[in-house]
């Protein structure tokens, strides 16, 4: 058996997604063509093309235009089915999907049009591959809080079928603790709570993430490498991070895949996974990022096969069913 029929193969679990980063190009011509939507772009090629980034903000700006074409609850079913096929294909028994309600809810989008559409694919995942999945909601941190407590409001007849809040988009300047208050109340409506931090920001915004928002899944992480400290701590409390290799390469928080530390997460005793953050956006899904990441940090199988059982682990299906995946 090849290398990349064993990643394939290989039953893992996806944590970290964001279902509007998987907007092909594609699919954003045929939604732009079926909603009237004019798009800044006359080609799917000049879609690609523009997809050259040098940062976070870089991408985030393009990606925020993208998801303009998502206008109705079918749009974001079939935004959902699609990528679930996709996943279904690498091998993805289970999908924990994040979205963003603000950046659909701003432009005026009910959230109910946004829900209803993606468990409307859930449901379909479920009935054609035997997928499980569940929702993150996230929360925009460019956003103030305010209006996260808003979008906790808006969610509210949904919030039996939302599993976890997150917080992503732009890290630099907007700290977890700007969101405090908003993750108590997540929780005390018995959610989950992950959060992006040390992607671009520094180990004090993952310190803030543990300690101020007590999440239970930290999305990246990478920069917690700078602290050996923090290091030991997220190896000692079994903390899961949620790496995502060429999101780290399209975004240059690594140079080169041949300087990926997720070998070195794993020789840490952290509880690293893989993932594949947008991958219409970063050119690979999960199974890309995987051989990616094993060309590039020459990982072995059992490497592989670790990673894909951190999947199970750090994923929020209740014990006996993490059981029957390991
Ligand atoms: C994101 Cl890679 C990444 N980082 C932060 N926020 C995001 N939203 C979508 N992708
Ligand atoms: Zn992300």
């Amino acid at each position: 058996m090849t290398d990349s029929d064993f990643i394939s193969g290989l039953p893992k679990a996806e944590l970290h997604l964001h279902i509007e980063g998987s907007l092909e190009p594609e699919l954003m011509f045929a939604l732009a063509e079926r909603n009237g939507v004019a798009i800044p772009f006359a080609s799917v090629e000049d879609v690609r093309a523009a997809y050259d980034f040098s940062n976070l903000q870089d991408f985030l700006d393009i990606y925020y235009a993208g998801a303009d074409v998502l206008r109705t609850e079918a749009d974001f079913r079939d935004l959902a089915v699609a990528y679930f096929d996709r996943a279904a294909a690498d091998g993805v028994v289970h999908a924990e999907i994040m979205f963003d309600p603000q950046t659909h809810t701003a432009r005026g989008i009910a959230f109910g049009t946004v829900i209803e559409g993606l468990l409307a694919g859930m449901a379909e995942a479920e009935a054609r591959h035997g997928m499980t999945s569940k929702l993150i909601m996230s929360f925009l941190r460019h956003l103030d809080e305010d209006d996260a407590f808003a979008t906790l409001e808006a969610a509210r007849p949904w919030l039996d079928r939302i599993d976890a809040v997150g917080l992503d988009s732009s890290e630099m300047g907007h700290p977890p603790s700007k969101f405090a208050r908003v993750f108590a109340a997540a929780r005390a409506e018995g959610l989950k709570l992950v959060a992006h931090a040390g992607e671009e920001g520094p180990p004090e915004y993952v310190y803030e993430a543990l300690d101020l928002l007590d999440v239970d899944r930290l999305d990246h992480g990478n920069r917690s490498l700078e602290d050996p400290v923090l290091t030991a701590r997220l190896a000692r409390t079994s903390m899961t991070l949620t790496v995502c290799p060429l999101s780290n390469l399209k975004l240059c928080v690594v140079d080169d895949m041949n300087d990926h530390p997720i070998d070195r997460m794993l020789r840490e005793g952290l509880r690293a996974t893989i993932n594949s953050d947008d991958p219409a956006y970063f050119g690979g899904y999960i199974a890309d990022n995987y051989r990616a990441a094993a060309a590039g940090r020459a990982l072995t199988r059992a490497d592989l096969a670790l990673l894909a059982r951190n999947s199970f682990l750090g994923s929020f299906l209740p014990d006996d069913t993490v059981a029957q995946h390991l």
